[in-house]
């Protein structure tokens, strides 16, 4: 980055005077590695070991949850596609870490491993992918799109940047109610081409709300590369636009990601207003299962397999500085598994969702009364 500069912590309670500098913080951005060595995770972190054992589980939770789900979907069990953060789950699982149990957040299809942080169980994934009457929409919707208010999980629509301006809603009714949250709303770099994209980080940049919108630079929008999508080299430099502060992460070191979100969320919550972070990672599969990924050029998905995937980098660190040893690691990784097996059982074992029940909760049924049409339910 040719223009960054040093943030003055005297101004953050002031308005920006006009004219001056945009900055873009690389503190945590992608280094790197000295030559011959293999990447590991900034040793640059407050977490303590058993945080950093706790990211490790988000983390192997969020990976051995897709690949059984994409088991369920050869097997024809999934209703719908399969969408995976393969390469990408360190951005999810290390920004939700960050955020206190009153924020919100709002994540995007390939953010299942902040969903796991704010408290949804594997079982709630599997029913809701599979359709069945136990999951959390009760059949209704499918994947992630569910949300659970008390937990501070705003659910996404299909809309690409329409969960920008519902978090800037969110943290307005907030600030009206004298309520101290941050909301945290991942983007995509597609998404990011939206106007409600825009319209929704302009208003919480006005109003100085403390929303922070995490960008995920994922090199792909379906088959459409990044460089196709946008005229800026890095998605951060669009906070210049907004007038607020932006950040460029390593997505694929879940220390950084963590480090910068909790930086931003302390600044927001000092009514700093918005953060834009950036974080720079890869999407090792297609947009979903049924993609086979003929526009990626050859090679480029095993350079980072081989030489930057999040949990690779992850245990390297945590063997250097002897946080965990292997055995360990497999301990936890048994015990993830033992989860995922009794709750895939659980979600099969539910039903099918009854007819009848489509027509509950489109509505406020106190106010709306379900539109039954008992005759056609009843052929
Ligand atoms: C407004 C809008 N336009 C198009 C789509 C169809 N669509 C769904 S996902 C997607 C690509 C999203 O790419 P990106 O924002 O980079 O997120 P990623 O899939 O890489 O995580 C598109 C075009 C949509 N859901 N909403
Ligand atoms: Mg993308």
């Amino acid at each position: 980055m040719d223009n960054v500069t040093k943030t003055n912590s005297s101004n953050r309670r002031r308005r920006r005077p006009p004219g001056r500098e945009i900055r873009i913080f690389t503190k945590y951005a992608p280094r790197r590695a000295p030559d011959g060595q293999a990447l590991s995770c900034t040793t640059d972190t407050t977490l303590r070991p058993e945080q950093l054992l706790d990211l490790y589980r988000y983390l192997k939770l969020t990976r051995l949850v897709e690949e059984r789900l994409v088991n369920l979907y050869r097997q024809t069990k999934v209703v719908g596609g399969v969408f995976r953060s393969l390469g990408q789950e360190a951005t999810a699982v290390g920004s939700a870490y960050a955020l206190q149990p009153q924020d919100f957040l709002t994540p995007l299809i390939r953010d299942l491993g902040a969903v796991f942080v704010k408290g949804i169980r594997p079982r709630e994934i599997f029913a809701q992918y599979m359709a069945k009457a136990w999951g959390p929409s009760g059949g209704r919707d499918l994947n992630i799109h569910f949300g659970s208010v008390e937990k501070g999980f705003i659910g996404p629509i299909s809309h690409l940047g329409d969960m920008i301006p519902v978090m800037t809603g969110v943290l307005l009714g907030a600030r009206m109610q004298k309520k101290r949250i941050v909301g945290l709303a991942y983007i995509g770099d597609g998404g990011m081409s939206t106007g409600a994209f825009h319209e929704g980080l302009n208003f919480a940049a006005v109003q100085r709300l403390p929303l922070l919108v995490l960008a995920e630079y994922n090199h792909y929008a379906y088959s459409t590369p990044t460089s196709l999508q946008t005229a800026v080299r890095d998605l951060a430099e669009k906070a210049a636009g907004y007038g607020i502060p932006g950040h460029i992460v390593d997505g694929n070191d879940v220390i950084a990601c963590y480090e910068v979100t909790k930086r931003a969320a302390e600044s927001a919550r000092r009514h700093g207003g918005a953060v834009l972070i950036e974080a720079k990672t890869y999407r090792r599969k297609g947009h979903a299962e049924h993609d086979d990924q003929r526009y990626v050029p050859q090679g480029e998905i095993d350079w980072w397999e081989q030489h930057n995937d999040p949990i690779d980098r992850f245990e390297r660190f945590l063997a250097e500085h002897q946080v965990a040893g292997k055995e360990q690691l497999a301990e936890i990784t048994a015990s993830v598994q033992r989860e995922i097996d009794e709750d895939v059982e659980w979600a099969e074992s539910s039903p099918m969702p009854d007819p009848e029940q489509a027509a509950y909760g489109v509505f406020d049924n106190s106010i709306v009364p379900p539109a039954l049409r008992p005759k056609v339910l009843e052929k």
